[in-house]
């Protein structure tokens, strides 16, 4: 089993409710188990034109899924929630990335990982430092503090949202 990282973004529809199901999509997984997440987070958007605030997160997952098959899983799940793949860093329904994948450094056509972008989005590395050890190291030997600390700041607020829809905590009651 390899220790694997996910980034969730969502900002259009209810976008509450995209990381709900993309949780437990996640819970499903063939050989994955999700084994932590970070609180979510609303952000102000980055990128082109007058989006709505994002929601922002991040999944721990344990998985038997090579890096390409995780990849596919992912882009399975975006689709079902609609995404439709328009304009670069156009708003989005969903947005599932491979941020880490154990401490492999992954450079092909499909994948890059740390994820390219990972060092310069805050919203990305404050979930993620909640569910690493404050001594952690990037593949490239930085420290996780220090890339938290140089990231440039863009307004980012913890919320209490719940990952569990109220229908899904009832499904699970009944089960
Ligand atoms: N901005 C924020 N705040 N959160 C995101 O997840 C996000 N994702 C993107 C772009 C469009 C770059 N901006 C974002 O892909």
């Amino acid at each position: 089993m390899t220790a694997c990282f996910i980034g969730l973004g969502a900002n259009l529809g209810d976008p509450l409710k995209h990381l709900q199901n993309a949780y437990d999509e996640l819970t499903q997984l063939s050989q994955t188990a999700v084994t932590r997440l970070s609180a979510i987070y609303r952000s102000a958007p980055i990128g082109p034109g007058d989006q709505g605030d994002y929601l922002n997160a991040v999944a721990a997952l344990d998985t038997d899924l090579s890096p390409l098959e995780m990849l596919d899983a992912l882009q399975a799940i975006e689709a079902r929630a609609g995404r439709e793949r328009t304009q670069r860093w156009a708003a989005r329904t969903l947005d599932l990335d491979v941020l880490l994948y154990g401490d492999l450094t992954i450079n092909c056509e499909r994948l890059r990982v740390p994820h390219v972008e990972l060092f310069k989005r805050n919203f990305v590395l404050v979930p993620l430092a909640e569910l690493l050890p404050r001594a952690w190291r990037f593949p490239d030997g930085s420290a996780l503090q220090d890339r938290v600390k140089a990231c440039p700041v863009n307004p980012l607020e913890r919320t209490n949202l719940d990952w569990h829809s109220d229908q899904n905590s009832s499904e699970r009651q009944s089960a």
